[in-house]
């Protein structure tokens, strides 16, 4: 883990999407955050050792859908899958495939493995999954707050972790797709997914793949901007407390964007970018971090 130093920062944007405003200032306490997001091999050790069973893995309550046709209701869930061609950007089922059997061993759904995979984020976790793990692991998950004062890296008001131009010198910093979405990535062979942690530079608290990726989940509730947002005090605790009870409706803040953030159609992979997912719809693009307080 990595010790990022407590202070006061900017959080949000007032350049790029409305829910990223207003820029408001925000004061948090010292906080070790992982490293990286959790990996393959640490999301086995987690469930061999528990025996922990996740969301993508269960059938749907068919209380939680009275409306839905019981055969549908099986264990799954949204893999990426990249179009022939171009298609209207305002409907993600276009690239969106919802898998029977797709779960975090299984990628891309039966068949798949995680041979070779072992130090990629694990993917397709929920938030009740991401929990378990911080709970297993002695940690917890960090506020939306948190996380983005420690992938700021230190660096004020700056669009990514290390500063505002996208490709300093020409270099690559992060797993976002390259070119044309969501059918033509020109990113190296493989980054149509997700990429080893640890493979691009770290920040300047020495946290690696805090944008790019994968998407992380936050304990953060969703909210659709910063309006309204009061000033957390220094003894703001960035590891609450985990939820009591969470319904299929809960939302919570994912950060960082992920492999499949294309600049022409979501530049999320800034610390400022912010979404709301619901707690149990799991997809082969979020995983997680873990905090613990200082
Ligand atoms: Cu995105």
């Amino acid at each position: 883990m990595c010790l990022v130093p407590g202070g006061s920062f900017l959080m949000g944007s007032a350049d790029f999407y409305p829910e990223e405003r207003p820029v408001w200032q925000v004061e948090v306490a010292d906080l070790w955050v992982d490293e990286h997001p959790v990996t393959n091999a640490q999301f086995r050790r987690f469930v061999r050792d528990s025996g922990h069973v996740t969301v993508a893995e269960r059938a749907p309550d068919p209380d939680d859908f009275p409306d839905a046709d019981p055969d549908m209701l099986v264990a799954g869930s949204q893999v990426f899958v990249a179009t022939a061609g171009p298609v209207a950007l305002d409907d993600w089922t276009r690239w969106w495939a919802w898998v029977p059997g797709a779960d975090w061993r299984h990628p891309e759904g039966p068949g798949s493995t995680l041979h070779g995979r072992e130090l990629h984020p694990v993917v397709h976790v929920g938030f009740e999954d991401a929990l378990a793990y911080a709970a297993w692991a002695g940690k917890a998950l960090t506020s939306e707050a948190c996380w983005e004062r420690a992938a700021r890296g230190g660096l004020a008001g700056a669009t990514y972790p290390w500063g505002d131009e996208f490709m300093p010198r020409g270099k690559v910093r992060a797993n976002t797709w390259h070119g044309r979405f969501p059918y033509q990535n020109q990113a190296a062979p493989g980054a149509d997914r997700t990429t080893p942690v640890k493979h691009f530079a770290p920040n300047g608290f020495g946290l690696f793949d805090v944008v790019g990726n994968v998407w992380e989940w936050t304990s953060s509730p969703w909210t659709p901007n910063h309006a309204g947002a009061t000033t957390e005090t220094p003894t703001h605790s960035c590891c609450g407390p985990a939820p009591a009870t969470l319904t299929e409706q809960d939302r919570r803040v994912i950060k960082g964007g992920s492999h499949l953030c294309a600049a022409s159609y979501c530049h999320r992979y800034r610390p400022a970018a912010r979404q709301g997912h619901a707690v149990r719809s799991t997809t082969s693009h979020v995983g997680f971090r873990c905090c613990r307080p200082a």
